[in-house]
C-alpha cells in the first residue's frame, strides 16, 4: 500500500468513528483526520519505514496507529480497522467523495434507503432526488434536495472532493526526480510547471517538461525512475507515473524549438491561458502547446517560440512572472505597461532581496509551554551568515507564565540575553548581526504573556495568537489590536493561525487590523512553513493595495527549516508583492531603525 491509499484508509476509519459517536470518538476522528494529512503530505513511503523500523518518526502517528500500520505491513490487514468498518456500508465512502457530502449526511442516506452499491450509489441518489424523495426525508426539505442535485451534476462534470498536498511536499518530490532527469546527457532542459511553477500553496499532481531530441529515450529513462510504483500512461510526447508515496507525476518531453509554448502551456493557470488564448484569436492564431495555429490560412505553418517571452511579446506582452499567472489582472496590467501606462506589472520581490530572518526558535530552554528549535544559537547563525543574511531575529517563545514567578521569568530573559550575547562575541567570524527578540503569546484578553520589566531584555517582540481560536471576530480583532499596541511588539506573527493541513484559523476584522499597522508603523509577518503560509496569498495582495508592510519569516525550528524562505517569498510574489512592501529586505542598519522604533 502506498502513502495515499494507507492516508485513504485513515480518512475512512476518521469517517467511521465520526458515525459511531462513541463516547470518546471526537479525539480519535481528530487524530485519525490529523494522522492522514499527515501521511499524505510524508515524503517517504510508509513502508520503507516500517521496514527501518523508523514509523515512530512520521508525524502525527501515535503507538496504537504504529502498530495497526505494522499489521497492515505484516498481514495486509488490521483487524482493528475491519472491526470499525464492519457495520458501515461502502457505498456511503463513494458518496463522500462528491461535493457537498458529509460523513453524516451520506451515511442517512446510504442506510435509509438501503443503498449498499459502491457503484450505483450516485446515480441512485440523483434519480432519488429527481423523484422528489430526500426533500421529504426529515431534516433535507426542498432546498437540499436541490443541492444535492447540483452537486452530482459537478460531480458527473468530472469535480471531486480535492486531494492536494502541500507546496514543501511537492517540489522536495519534484527536486529530485529534476535531479535524476538531469543525470541523462539526453536531457537539454526540465522544468516543473502547473501549479508548482506557480507555487500554489497545494499541489494536485506534479507537471514536468523536458526538452530533448530524444524523446523516446528519455521517456524511457524516466520510467525507470527509482521511485516509480506504477507507470499510469507512457506515449510518444511523454508519460504519466505514480510515486512511491502514491502521487502523481506527469512528463513532457519536447524538441528544444518548441519549448517555450510548451513550458507557458502547462504552466497556466488553465484560467490564465484562456485569457492568453482570446489576445491570440485577435491576432489570428490559435494557441497551443505547440505554438500559435494560423486560423485562416491552412497552409501557413505553425509558429513556433523556443522561449517564453518570444511567445509572450509575439501576443503584444512582456513576459508575465508564473507565480501572477493566474488570471488576477495580470495580463491587463501587462497590456497597461505596454502601451506605458500605469499600473503596470509590479517588480515582484526576489528570494536574493532578503537580507534577513526575523522568526526563528533555537533551542535554549526557557521553559516555555510550546515548542523550542533543535539547533543552538551558533549553529542557526553559521546558517544565516551561509544565506548571505546581514541579520537574524531569535524569536523563541516566552517563559510559561503558569509555571514561573514573575521574578523567575525576569532571571531567565536576563540570562537568555547574556548567553546570547556572549555566544555571538565568541565567534567573531560570523558576519550576521543578532537581533534578540521573543515570540510572545497574545492572551485571549490581549495580554502579552511577558511581565513589563522583561521588555527590557529584548529588542523587539513578535506577538501571535496560540490558544483560544473560536472567539467572534471582533473580539479577536480586539485581542490582537491590543497585544500588537505594547511598543516593543512589532511583528503579527503567522495572522490567521490556519494549517494547511486542516485547521481554518481565525477570522480578523482586517480593516481595522490594516488602519491600526499603518498608524502605529506594525509590519505583518508572511509566515513560510509550508504548513502554514499565513497571509495566504489572496491577502497579502490586499494587504500590499493597502500600504502594509510585511516581513516573510521562515518560523524555523531548525536550521534546515531557514531554507523554507523560498516558499514564503513565493507566496508575496503571488500576492503581487515588491520589494519595498517587505521590511526583511532592507539593509541591517535601516532594519534596525525601523525595529528599535
Ligand atoms: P494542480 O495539478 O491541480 O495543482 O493544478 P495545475 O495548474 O498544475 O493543473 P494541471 O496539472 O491539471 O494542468 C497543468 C497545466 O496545464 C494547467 O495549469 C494549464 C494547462 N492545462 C491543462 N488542461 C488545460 C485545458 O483544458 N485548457 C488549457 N487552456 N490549459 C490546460
Ligand atoms: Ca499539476
Ligand atoms: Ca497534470
Ligand atoms: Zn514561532
Amino acid at each position: 500500500m502506498n502513502n495515499q491509499q494507507i492516508s485513504d484508509l485513515f480518512k475512512k476509519i476518521a469517517v467511521a468513528y465520526q458515525i459511531k459517536n462513541l463516547p470518546n470518538s471526537r479525539f480519535k476522528v481528530i487524530a485519525y483526520e490529523r494522522a492522514s494529512e499527515e501521511i499524505k503530505n510524508f515524503p517517504t513511503p510508509l513502508e520503507k519505514m516500517w521496514k527501518e523500523d523508523r514509523l515512530d518518526e512520521v508525524p502525527g502517528l501515535g503507538s496504537s496507529m504504529i502498530s495497526h500500520v505494522k499489521e497492515l505491513f505484516t498481514k495486509g490487514k488490521v483487524s482493528h480497522f475491519e472491526a470499525i468498518l464492519r457495520e458501515i456500508p461502502q457505498s456511503m465512502f463513494t458518496l463522500l467523495s462528491v461535493p457537498g457530502f458529509g460523513p453524516k449526511k451520506a451515511y442517512r442516506l446510504v442506510t435509509y434507503f438501503k443503498l449498499d452499491n459502491p457503484k450505483t450509489v450516485v446515480e441512485d441518489i440523483k434519480v432519488l432526488a429527481e423523484k422528489g424523495k430526500i426533500a421529504s426525508l426529515e431534516g433535507f426539505g426542498e432546498k437540499s434536495q436541490k443541492d444535492i442535485l447540483d452537486a452530482i451534476g459537478q460531480f458527473e462534470k468530472g469535480q471531486v472532493k480535492e486531494n492536494r498536498i502541500l507546496l514543501g511536499l511537492a517540489y522536495e518530490l519534484s527536486s529530485n526526480i529534476t535531479e535524476y532527469l538531469k543525470k541523462s546527457p539526453l536531457v537539454k532542459k526540465v522544468l516543473a510547471l502547473g501549479s508548482l511553477r506557480r507555487m500554489r500553496e497545494t499541489i494536485g499532481d506534479i507537471d514536468l517538461a523536458v526538452a530533448t531530441e530524444k524523446s523516446d529515450e528519455v521517456i524511457e529513462y524516466f520510467l525507470k525512475y527509482p521511485d516509480q510504483s506504477q507507470i499510469v500512461e507512457k506515449g510518444k510526447e511523454g508519460a504519466t507515473i505514480r510515486l512511491g508515496n502514491g502521487r502523481q507525476v506527469d512528463l513532457r518531453v519536447i524538441p528544444p524549438r518548441q519549448w517555450g509554448s510548451m513550458v507557458q502551456y502547462f504552466t497556466g493557470s488553465k484560467a490564465h491561458n484562456i485569457q492568453l488564448r482570446e489576445l491570440a484569436l485577435r491576432k489570428g492564431y490559435s494557441l497551443n502547446e505547440y505554438g500559435l495555429t494560423p486560423l485562416k490560412n491552412k497552409k501557413q505553418k505553425i509558429l513556433e517560440f523556443d522561449t517564453e517571452e518570444k511567445l509572450y511579446k509575439f501576443l503584444g506582452l512582456p513576459r508575465i512572472e508564473p507565480e501572477i499567472r493566474e488570471d488576477r489582472g495580470e495580463i491587463e496590467a501587462a497590456i497597461h505597461k505596454a502601451k506605458d501606462q500605469k499600473p503596470g506589472l509590479p517588480q515582484l520581490v526576489k528570494l536574493s532581496d532578503i537580507k534577513g530572518d526575523l522568526h526563528i526558535h533555537t533551542s535554549f530552554n526557557i521553559e516555555t509551554s510550546h515548542d523550542l528549535g533543535s539547533h543552538d544559537i551558533l549553529t542557526l547563525l553559521k546558517k544565516a551568515d551561509s544565506l548571505g543574511y546581514e541579520y537574524i531575529g531569535i524569536s523563541d517563545h516566552n517563559p510559561s507564565q503558569s509555571k514561573h514567578s514573575e521574578d523567575k521569568i525576569l532571571s531567565i530573559m536576563k540570562i537568555r540575553k547574556a548567553y546570547y550575547e556572549h555566544k555571538k562575541r565568541s565567534n567573531k567570524s560570523i558576519r550576521t548581526q543578532l537581533l534578540i527578540m521573543l515570540e510572545i503569546d497574545i492572551r485571549p484578553n490581549g495580554d502579552l504573556a511577558l511581565p513589563n520589566q522583561c521588555f527590557e531584555y529584548i529588542d523587539a517582540s513578535i506577538v501571535s495568537v496560540h490558544s483560544e481560536f473560536r472567539m467572534d471576530k471582533e473580539k479577536m480583532t480586539d485581542r490582537v489590536l491590543k497585544g500588537l499596541s505594547h511598543p516593543k511588539a512589532r511583528i503579527l506573527a503567522h495572522p490567521t493561525g490556519r494549517l494547511l493541513t486542516g485547521r481554518v484559523g481565525f477570522e480578523l476584522n482586517w480593516e481595522r487590523i490594516f488602519e491600526f499597522c499603518k498608524k502605529n508603523n506594525k509590519a505583518i509577518e508572511v509566515n513560510a512553513s509550508p504548513y502554514r503560509l499565513d497571509l495566504s496569498d489572496i491577502m497579502i495582495r490586499l494587504a500590499v493595495q493597502n500600504g502594509i508592510k510585511l516581513i516573510i519569516n521562515t518560523d524555523s525550528h531548525s536550521k534546515e527549516e531557514m531554507d523554507n524562505m523560498k516558499f514564503g517569498v513565493s507566496q508575496a510574489r503571488r500576492g503581487w508583492a515588491q520589494k519595498n512592501d517587505i521590511l526583511n529586505t532592507m539593509r541591517y542598519n535601516e532594519f534596525k531603525d525601523w525595529l528599535l522604533y
